[in-house]
């Protein structure tokens, strides 16, 4: 294996070339303007499942999924989530458990929720939504850990329906770890259904599926741009799409680490796995462990592919450089491997999902184990998105409790500014107190 073709570094004559078509990989505005047709097909999807509820969406399966399911086949019995849960061997449950102690105690620790402030004149409350969907991950790539990084923190919230849905593999059921891990969590409503279908049906309702205060949770394009579409009739989360990977190293990483980290990204195929360095010499030996590893993974294959495709390793003039390139890129995970400068330099890091500091916080201890989310913003949208959090699970309602002496010293002012848009009732409304 050669991989030699995807490190490029600042000095060769092609670089702004490379360094483009990198980011044009990875972009929102250049997935916006390219797969303008995708949105296309999307809101036709969206449309009809508005319009004709299950029918549209039990099309839709049967044609995307190669799944026929009635409607009432789409929510998995209880009994099936219960017997998925007794099969869980004890020692997987056991690590479930662990990461879903870790990620609560990190949600509640984060929780803004409960600090109501009320200064008796203006203050902010939150309360937590009603009912959210998650999209879970299925068919060939099925991901239980999802579960536990979006339901947790809307459970540690305290919201009281949480439907799940996850699009049904060939004999139209779901990953039995998937199942089982809604049982231990309390989940009962669970769709059989993916794709921008059942985006659809949980933001429009439909005859069999209520609608939802918010859609959050990864998916490919169609679950992304349909969580677009119904924005509006319920809230989203980011964009979170084909996962990536920047690592910001030098000279003292671990070249074979480094390369394991990437590694773990491109196994996500698509996505991007990306290493900047100021060192050529940590580039030749990271291409070198990327080559002697890959054969040996599972997923070769598509690993390899995500690689050559997608992924590069870029060497860069300076430190400061390569933490340029970190911000412009705004990746969903960042690494920084950078010896006892990590923390300094992630802390130069603006834009980025989750920074993953030092020679032992691989991308893989987040998205299994340690608390914060692993649902996280990708294509460049880390520029403007978070994590999923606990936070993200309730809204506020601003309060406000004049007492009468608060409003009489300023309403000659409030009735001005009223006036001044030509809205006497509005300054009517404030003098009428004034006069008693
Ligand atoms: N890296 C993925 C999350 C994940 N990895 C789940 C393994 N399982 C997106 O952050
Ligand atoms: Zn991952």
């Amino acid at each position: 294996i050669d991989l030699s073709d995807i490190v490029f570094s600042y000095a060769d004559a092609d670089f702004q070339a490379r360094f483009d078509s990198l980011m044009s990989e990875h972009s929102m505005s250049a997935f916006l303007r390219e797969k303008a047709g995708i949105a296309a097909g999307v809101r036709d999807i969206v449309a009809a499942v508005a319009r004709r509820g299950d029918a549209a969406v039990a099309e839709f399966t049967a044609k995307f999924d190669g799944v026929e399911m009635t409607p009432q086949q789409f929510r998995v019995p209880e009994e099936e989530l219960e017997k998925a849960y007794d099969e869980l061997s004890p020692e997987l449950l056991d690590n479930l458990r662990g990461a879903i102690g870790n990620v609560g105690e990190y949600q509640k620790a984060i929780f803004i929720g409960n600090r109501s402030e009320d200064s008796g004149r203006v203050g902010i409350r939150y309360r937590p939504l009603k009912r959210v969907g998650l999209c879970i991950p299925g068919a060939s790539a099925p991901l239980p850990s999802t579960v536990i990084m979006t339901a947790v923190p809307a459970i540690v919230a305290g919201v009281e329906d949480i439907v799940v849905i996850s699009p049904p593999r060939f004999n139209n059921s779901i990953n039995p770890v998937i199942l089982g891990l809604c049982h231990e969590l309390g989940i009962t409503e669970v769709y059989r259904i993916g794709g921008a279908q059942a985006v659809a049906a949980l933001g429009w309702g439909t005859e069999t599926i209520k609608p939802v205060d918010k859609i959050v949770g990864p998916g490919n394009d169609y679950v992304q741009l349909a969580k677009k579409e119904v924005f509006g009739l319920c809230d989203m989360d980011s964009f979170a799409g084909p996962s990536d990977v920047l690592i910001v190293a030098d000279d003292s990483a671990n070249a074979a680490w480094t390369a394991a980290d990437m590694l773990s990204q491109a196994e996500h195929y698509p996505g991007a796995a990306i290493l900047v360095t100021p060192s050529s010499g940590l580039a030749a030996k990271v291409q070198s462990e990327l080559e002697r590893q890959v054969g040996q993974l599972d997923r070769s294959k598509e690993t390899l592919e995500c690689l050559r495709t997608y992924s590069a390793v870029v060497v860069m003039k300076d430190m400061d450089a390569a933490v340029g390139f970190a911000n412009h890129f705004a990746a969903e995970h960042l690494e920084v491997q950078c010896g006892v400068n990590s923390r300094a330099v992630a802390e130069r890091i603006d834009n980025a999902g989750a920074i993953f500091i030092g020679d032992y916080s691989p991308v893989a201890v987040g998205d299994y184990w340690a608390g914060p989310s692993h649902t996280l913003p990708t294509r460049q949208s880390s520029r403007y998105f978070s994590a999923v959090t606990s936070n993200d699970f309730v809204k506020s309602s601003s309060i406000i409790e004049y007492s009468k002496e608060q409003l009489l010293a300023d309403a000659d002012r409030i009735a001005m500014l009223a006036m001044t848009e030509g809205l006497d009732a509005h300054a009517k409304s404030i003098k009428i107190r004034q006069q008693q």
